[in-house]
């Protein structure tokens, strides 16, 4: 009798996939023609089946979601790594990301870093505080700092990281599990080896969750995204969905707009509505070329 399994794939490799089974990383080989049509990919729930001692791919569970760069599927959060100073905080860097974010069906999580580098009081906590307000998760770190709420936040969930150059993806990493700078150290050293150098995604295990070892989001462009689904993204502009006159208002020009009469009542801060605003004309340009 043949028993079947549900196991998560962690990792992918031509024709070899890994699986977390009963909590150990196991090879499965894909043998010939998966009688499916759709390919597993690194972050899939499928079905697999024991037959003589071998695990077989028998089905490739539904996904809520699935991202191209990378190559993961079922990515429940995005940590937008957001450092206050060196880089400067920037709102409109943190606001394209979390719209790219939204819409891929993917939650953001904003992690403010380098807080050993700013005193408490600093003006640029109030930037930050809008977010808080809007219903984003942010969490806080820097040098020194303990990462339980970091931990915590990635438990249970897939993960992938984003954010700028030098806004401490990496220190954070390290900070998080001291066995995954090793990993990091090694995708680095493959990536100078040039060009012909095999990338593969993987999850790797950090307490207990999965951070890819890829970041997700590097390129800023909305040329794929429709305007109208852009509309609604931004996480304090929900509550108003169907409030503005006009049904397809994108917010822009439109008259009675419920977004900017929240702005006019300090419900939606203005520099959320303007950052928004020239992602919509950024769409409309990249359209047009
Ligand atoms: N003081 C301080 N420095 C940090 C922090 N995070 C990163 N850095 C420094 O900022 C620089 C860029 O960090 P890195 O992790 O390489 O950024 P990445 O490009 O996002 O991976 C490095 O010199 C880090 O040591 C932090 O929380 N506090
Ligand atoms: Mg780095
Ligand atoms: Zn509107």
């Amino acid at each position: 009798m043949s028993q079947m399994i549900k196991a998560r794939c962690i990792k992918h490799i031509s024709n070899h996939y890994s699986f977390i089974i009963d909590g150990v990383a196991t090879v499965v080989k894909a043998s010939g023609k998966l009688r499916l049509g759709l390919s597993p990919m690194v972050g899939d729930w499928c079905e697999l089946v024991k037959s003589q001692d071998e695990y077989v791919i028998q089905k490739v569970l539904p996904r809520f979601n699935q991202l191209i760069r990378p190559s993961i599927a079922n990515v429940d959060q995005a940590m937008v790594v957001t450092s206050l100073f060196r880089p400067d905080f920037s709102e409109i860097l943190l606001d394209r990301q979390l719209m790219l974010i939204a819409y891929e069906n993917i939650e953001p999580v904003i992690i403010i870093t380098k807080c050993d580098l700013v005193a408490a009081d600093d003006p640029v906590f109030e930037h930050v505080r809008i977010y808080e307000k809007a219903g984003y998760t942010v969490l806080y770190t820097g040098k020194g700092y303990e990462s339980e709420s970091i931990l915590n936040q990635l438990a249970g969930k897939i993960s992938v990281l984003t954010g700028q150059s030098g806004a401490g993806k990496s220190a954070l990493i390290n900070r998080l599990d001291s066995s995954f700078q090793l990993q990091t150290q090694e995708t680095s050293k493959a990536l100078n080896r040039g060009k012909h150098t095999t990338r593969h995604v993987e999850l790797h295990q950090v307490g207990e969750g999965y951070l890819a070892d890829t970041p997700g989001f590097s390129s800023l462009s909305f040329a794929h995204c429709d305007e109208h689904v852009c509309a609604y993204l931004f996480k304090e502009f929900a509550p108003y969905v169907g409030q503005c006159r006009f049904r397809n208002c994108l917010h822009v020009n439109e008259p009675d707009c419920a977004i900017k009469n929240a702005v006019l009542s300090k419900k939606i801060a203005q520099s959320r509505l303007e950052n928004y605003q020239e992602i919509i004309a950024l769409i409309k340009e990249e359209k047009r070329v």
